[in-house]
């Protein structure tokens, strides 16, 4: 009898405010069309040596893979569960390309101009990737082919789906929400999702 409830029970708690919901594509602009031949994923700005590094598609398998189970979390208060993410560490690429001390910041890039300002901290996090699959197939071009980047402790604005570049920053600049009134730091357990709180 008790089977049935567990059963039925939330798999897991959501952040504040938030309601199951399922991944809806939503983004601003359209799906790039984009190939995996001229595809490129360049780390800039403020690196510890002052290079940029180009990581090319071949280059991207050559690294380590790993599997996050993370649920994703629309600031507009939906949000999709149990989603099992594959995909490169981004902390793998923090270490292969390392920012300069004092770059504590980085702005995080896609097609059409679309960007979120994130921390070196954030990439760092054990859950945070880059992105190649979603439940056991690779994402689909409107979910971010064939890269995108997922932060499960932020809100799903600040994780760009096809990821192109990661830029080190030695001072704070604000993102394409974060511009538009969308909190700095948009941590989804401490609620943070306009600009007035922070
Ligand atoms: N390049 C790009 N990435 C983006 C967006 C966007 O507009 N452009 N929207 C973000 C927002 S607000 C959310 S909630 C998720 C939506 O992901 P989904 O389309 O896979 O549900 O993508 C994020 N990444
Ligand atoms: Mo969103």
């Amino acid at each position: 009898m008790n089977d049935h409830v567990d059963a039925l029970a939330d798999p897991s708690p959501l952040p504040p405010g938030q309601r199951p919901g399922p991944l809806r594509p939503m983004h601003y602009g359209r799906v790039p069309r984009l190939d995996l031949a001229s595809w490129s994923l360049t780390i800039e700005g403020a690196t510890v040596d002052g290079s940029m590094t180009r990581l090319l598609w071949p280059d991207l398998q050559k690294l380590p893979q790993t599997e996050v189970r993370a649920d994703h979390h629309c600031v507009a208060k939906r949000s999709a569960t149990g989603l099992v993410w594959a995909g490169v560490p981004a902390r793998v690429l923090v270490e292969l390309a390392p920012p300069a001390t004092e770059a504590q910041w980085v702005l995080a890039s896609a097609a059409y101009g679309y960007h979120s300002n994130i921390t070196v901290d954030d990439l760092l996090s054990p859950r945070a990737l880059f992105a190649t699959h979603l439940n056991g197939e690779p994402l689909s071009p409107e979910h971010g082919w064939p890269v995108r980047l997922v932060l499960p402790h932020l809100y799903g604005w600040k994780g760009p789906k096809w990821i192109m570049a990661l830029e080190y920053l030695a001072a704070p600049q604000r993102g394409f929400w974060e511009e538009r009134g969308y909190h700095f730091t948009g941590d989804v357990w401490r609620e943070e999702r306009y600009s007035h709180q922070e």
